[in-house]
């Protein structure tokens, strides 16, 4: 083995390897606090000031509940092992740098990797021999190759796997999650030798109570990008299907729990759409992966139906006034969620935004709640008070103990449209609600006939 990473091995053993983390934003920051917690030195390094102070003064800048998270911080900083800086110079120090700054697409779903190359030129300037870079941001498949590698053996004048080493480990985390996600799930520890990645592993190790699987970069961003577009492609079938039994009447999820009888079938949920900060931009991602002449069709078209899904919650607004002589323009919306998940504050890529342009567009006037986005926990009647049309964007737990009665003698229309399954159709029908879910037509709820002995 090289002896530069023999030695790297035993400073990771012994703990007395330094831990850079760039990028301290919901994946970055826990992670720091998870290599401080298993006893390595860590230098966090984010260009905003004002973060950096929060976190040298043991206080979180996520919000939302993130289960041990906070108590951590402060224990990590208040015993010196971690400490936050906007100066990338302290990077000279760190024996292992992990990169977890965001990767968004822009407008034309190409990667934006400015916030990737910036903090490359920062660590290229000052990384000392023998130092170990791991990308933990999703990227686009060939972007260690392409770009990554270059940016560093350029910047820095050494060369990878000679004089510094290179890896990429993507993160699985999820908000609410992020420790025990951290903890608690497999990672790929892409090495751009195997002996970079054997030593990722017991880098990772520490930490990580599940497998920790060593392949090549290249696997590794396949496989982060394809776990997501999976699932968005998944989504996007349970999508379609809603709108195929919406349009004969039939009831999406009695034929969605059939269907998943028949062995290794797995329908999702459809739903009013996808957000959040992963699963709309690693399909993408995963695309610009491939080879130019590679005719990429179904990701683009999985993404279309996921993006239209808010589209078709208004026609499903627009539909059930017009049942009753009234029409968007004007019509006050009441918009029951706007996190893009169900329990979770975090409203990145909201679906329910994409609601609010469209609505806003046909002139309707548009009115949200959401007991855990700050700005939207008001109470809730005053929000469905007068309104034409009531709308279930996010299955918080909060929703499905409403009064649907009490609601129904506020509202201006009794129209209640349930974009994520959140109530029954008779109980809202009983309560006095006209009643709209998304891929619900009006079957007869069957009976389960089991059969004969
Ligand atoms: N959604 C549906 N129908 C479904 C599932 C989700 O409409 O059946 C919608 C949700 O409402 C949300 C969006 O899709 O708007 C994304 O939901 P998600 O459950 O995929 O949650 P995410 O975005 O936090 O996805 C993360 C991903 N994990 C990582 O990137 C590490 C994803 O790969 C995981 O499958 C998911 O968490 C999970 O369930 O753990």
């Amino acid at each position: 083995m090289n002896q530069h990473l023999s030695r790297l091995r035993q400073a990771i053993h012994e703990r007395t390897a330094v831990v850079a983390v760039v990028g301290l934003g919901y994946v970055g920051l826990p992670v720091a606090c998870e290599f401080a917690r298993v006893g390595f030195r860590v230098i966090g390094v984010d260009v905003k000031q004002d973060r950096v102070d929060l976190i040298n003064q043991g206080i979180s800048p996520i919000e939302g509940n993130e289960p041990g998270l906070a108590d951590l911080l402060r224990e990590t900083v208040q015993a010196g092992r971690l400490r936050a800086t906007t100066d990338a110079f302290e990077l000279a120090v760190a024996d292992v740098i992990t990169v977890n700054v965001e990767t968004p697409v822009d407008e034309d779903n190409r990667p934006r990797y400015a916030a990737l190359r910036a903090a490359l030129t920062d660590i290229a300037e000052v990384i000392k021999d023998g130092a170990l870079v791991i990308v933990e941001s999703t990227i686009a498949p060939g972007t260690i190759e392409s770009l990554v590698r270059p940016a560093l053996e350029s910047g820095s004048g050494q060369r990878v796997d000679d004089d510094i080493f290179l890896g990429h480990c993507p993160e699985r985390v999820m908000p609410g999650r992020l420790l025990a996600n951290l903890r608690g799930l497999s990672r790929v520890c892409g090495g751009n030798t195997p002996e970079t990645a054997s030593v990722m592993v017991d880098l990772y190790r520490p930490v990580v109570q599940a497998d920790l699987d060593t392949a090549d970069c290249q696997t590794a961003e396949l496989v982060k990008t394809a776990e997501n577009a999976y699932r968005d492609v998944n989504i996007a079938f349970a999508n379609e299907l809603a709108l195929v039994c919406e349009s004969v009447g039939a009831d999406v999820l009695r034929v969605r729990e059939l269907v998943n009888k028949s062995p290794g079938r797995n329908v999702l949920m459809p739903g009013a759409g996808v957000g959040g900060h992963c699963i709309p931009k690693d399909p993408w991602l995963l695309a610009a992966g491939a080879a130019a002449d590679v005719p990429i069709r179904l990701i683009p078209a999985a993404r279309a139906v996921n993006e239209h899904m808010p589209i078709h919650i208004m026609k499903l607004i627009q539909q059930g006034l017009s049942s009753t002589g009234q029409g968007l323009r004007g019509a006050r919306v009441a918009i029951l969620g706007y996190a893009y998940l169900e329990n979770s504050d975090d409203s990145r890529h909201s679906p329910s935004q994409a609601l609010i342009n469209v609505l806003e567009n046909e002139g309707a006037l548009p009115v949200v709640h959401d007991p855990l986005v700050p700005g939207f926990e008001r109470d809730v009647a005053t929000v469905v008070a007068g309104s034409a049309a009531t709308i279930a964007m996010v299955a918080h737990d909060e929703y499905r103990r409403l009064d649907l009665a009490l609601l129904r003698s506020i509202a201006g229309t009794p129209l209640l449209v349930d974009g994520r399954h959140l109530f029954e159709r008779g109980s809202a029908e009983a309560a006095g609600w006209t009643y709209v879910g998304v891929g619900r037509g009006r079957a007869l709820a069957g009976t389960v006939a089991t059969a004969g002995r």
